[in-house]
């Protein structure tokens, strides 16, 4: 028994926003059924392929607890097939260009008509107006969610993050839709429409600069590090570095190590609360009384000196020993993680953030595994399908199909 264990999801996704949705579903116990089109599939399939002839490493990490279907949805039988599925099925999950589902004859009408208690559930780049027609990638949501303009330094330009808040951030965002609209079922027995569209989801997590734009009209923005050189603020929120978001100071320091190790350094926080800490391991005791550094709003305007000073004992320590020296203090460190730091991690092989996987094509991988963690819902990863791999298995044993209807299917090019 898992959390989801009886709700079969409809998995039209591809590439990532989609999948990272149907995959933490299926995590979570959902029978996921991907359907693909015959001969080609997920497009992410034959993307950045490492093991000639097998699925890309892109596909399999986004296609774990998944079972595949080929169909051809354009395909009269296809579109039989579909009907089917969306009669079977509790959950429709879709992240096609806007329209295609329309073009394919499945307009959100006709699924109410086939199944009334179905959540039909969609990714999109951007919700209703302007730009609402438009195809979307990853750093495009990015850049109009707001996250590229407040990202990278003052004198450079926007910047993208490698954390791929527009695609895997919004499939989190409609798995929790999918999740309230099947406990509001439960209330209403109606489905209903659930849209996550990027652009809201990368300024959803980009609220700490919304915050901050309303607070420039009123003054600078005292803990940004431009503050503390002189340089005037413009009219948006400006990019703010390695500076913390949050109330308290933070910068990205140098270790021992950083001339060779581009790795080789620690975010370090000023929190107020451990100010008298900071100061006796940074070897600067007379800070503690000194009015120009014992406060916080007093070292506002010094913070490039305070972190100065901070960096310069930073750099006689490995980012480890920061960790070590600074956490029995209750002074907030975190040493700067590579991947392949993070890949060799047991602590996170124990805890099944990091899973290896078994691949029938291309053998051993890593990869991440569900990052919640419940105590009644035990989550196992297991690999990708093959295309088409489960087909008849779904013809046979979901759609209840005959063998003779199934040879029908495969003839008629659906399947
Ligand atoms: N059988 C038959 N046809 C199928 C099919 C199937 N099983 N599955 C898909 N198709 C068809 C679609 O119906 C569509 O046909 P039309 O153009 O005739 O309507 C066609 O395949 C292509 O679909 P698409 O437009 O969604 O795909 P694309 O590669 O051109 O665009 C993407 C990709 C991601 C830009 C677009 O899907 C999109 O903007 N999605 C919404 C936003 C999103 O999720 N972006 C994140 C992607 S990850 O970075």
């Amino acid at each position: 028994m898992k959390a989801l264990s009886g709700v079969k999801i409809l998995d039209f996704t591809h590439v990532q926003s989609g999948p990272t949705c149907t995959q933490l579903l299926g995590w979570l116990g959902a029978d996921v059924i991907k359907v693909e089109r015959p001969g080609v599939g997920d497009a992410t399939r034959k993307q950045l392929v490492d093991v000639e002839g097998a699925d890309s490493l892109y596909f399999t990490m986004l296609n774990h607890n998944k079972r595949s279907l080929t169909l051809n949805t354009k395909n009269d039988t296809g579109k039989q097939v579909l009907e089917r599925l969306i009669k079977e099925c509790d959950v429709m999950v879709e992240n096609f260009a806007p329209g295609a589902l329309d073009r394919m004859g499945f307009s959100w009408q006709r699924i109410q008509e086939l199944n009334p208690r179905m959540i039909m559930a969609s990714v999109k780049g951007f919700g209703p107006g302007p730009y609402e027609n438009c195809k979307v990638y990853e750093n495009v949501a990015q850049c109009a969610g707001g996250g590229a303009s407040t990202t990278g330094f003052l004198d450079g330009p926007p910047l993208v993050t490698g954390a791929q808040i527009g695609d895997s951030g919004t499939g989190l965002n409609l798995a929790i839709g999918i999740i309230a609209a099947l406990y509001q079922r439960t209330q209403t027995g109606r489905g209903q429409k659930v849209l996550a569209p990027m652009q809201d989801g990368v300024l959803n997590l980009c609220r700490v600069k919304l915050r901050d734009q309303q607070r420039l009209a009123r003054g600078p923005l005292k803990e940004y590090s431009q503050y503390s050189e002189g340089i005037p603020f413009g009219e948006a929120t400006p990019r703010a570095g390695n500076d913390s978001g949050g109330g308290q100071p933070g910068r990205i320091l140098k270790c021992k190590g950083w001339e060779t190790d581009p790795n080789s350094y620690t975010y370090f926080i000023t929190q107020a609360a451990v100010w008298q800490n900071i100061c006796d391991v940074i070897g600067k005791p007379e800070w503690k009384e000194d009015p120009d550094y014992a406060t916080p709003p007093a070292r506002l305007p010094r913070l490039n000196e305070i972190f100065g000073t901070i960096e310069q004992w930073t750099m006689t320590k490995t980012k480890y020993e920061v960790m070590e020296i600074c956490n029995p203090l209750d002074i907030p460190v975190g040493p700067i993680l590579s991947m392949k730091e993070l890949a060799e991690e047991p602590s996170l092989r124990d805890s099944g953030t990091v899973v290896e996987v078994d691949h029938p094509e291309r053998g051993k991988y890593l990869t991440v595994g569900c990052p919640i963690k419940m105590s009644d819902s035990a989550v196992e990863v297991t690999r990708s399908p093959l295309l088409g791999e489960h087909t008849v298995e779904i013809l046979k044993y979901v759609l209840r199909y005959s063998d003779s209807e199934i040879l029908a299917i495969k003839e008629s090019g659906a399947v």
